[in-house]
């Protein structure tokens, strides 16, 4: 599959994963084809702010010292106030070999504290996973949180900023994320909600007992 003909397949099928319809439009876009590749210095992330909606993200990755490439993507999220990050769905993952594995580090903060390739200590991560062929639609965050650092972080994510690292010691591999965001609801709204729905099973409730007579 070529490059241009996979990124307008994954940016449709990341649509497909948020909407689906016409009026679909996406949050805060990060396709390193039309803003550059991803940074590779644990110093320097390269900051992304998501918007409220979908957020897609999409590269390519790898790094393999025999064939001299080095390509590590650290993208710093930032999750705006009154915001929530709810979940990170693979939308797609093309890595040559279908049964190889890439890996996916996520830390609170930037800079990327940790190291690169087969030198991740994993102290300073709040969690990682595996990524693989079969794992397209698959949330992320919860498999990130069943690796976690104690205390285990909670989801969904709070707003801040989170760095994450995607690499491959191997092969060269394409990914397409979407990372869902929400507005964290008001407690008065909650609450609203919690009354209506009280209400409507009272009501439910009360018109059983009637025809029940
Ligand atoms: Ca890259």
């Amino acid at each position: 599959m070529s490059l241009i003909y996979w990124r307008g397949a994954a940016m449709a099928a990341a649509l497909l994963a948020w909407g689906g319809g016409a009026n679909v439009a996406n949050a805060a876009t990060y396709d390193e084809a039309i803003h550059g590749d991803l940074s590779g210095t644990a110093a320097a992330p390269t900051p992304w702010v998501l918007e409220a909606g979908a957020n897609p993200l999409l590269g390519t990755a790898g790094a393999n010292a025999l064939a001299g490439t080095a390509d590590f993507d650290l993208v710093a999220i930032e999750v705006p106030a009154g915001h929530q990050l709810d979940s990170i769905t693979l939308v797609s993952y093309v890595n040559p070999d279908v049964f190889a594995m890439s890996f996916i580090g996520l830390q609170a903060g930037s800079p990327w504290l940790d190291g690169f390739g087969f030198d991740i200590a994993g102290f300073s991560l709040m969690g990682w996973t595996h990524i693989q062929t079969p794992m397209a639609g698959v949330d992320l965050l919860p498999l990130i949180q069943s690796h976690a650092n104690p205390p285990e972080f909670t989801l969904p994510l709070p707003s801040g900023v989170y760095t994450m690292l995607l690499e491959d010691v191997d092969l060269t591999i394409s990914y397409s994320l979407l990372y869902h965001v929400s507005a964290v609801p008001e407690p008065g709204s909650v609450t609203a909600i919690g009354a209506v729905s009280a209400t409507l099973c009272a009501m439910r409730r009360r018109r059983r007992l009637t025809t029940s007579r």
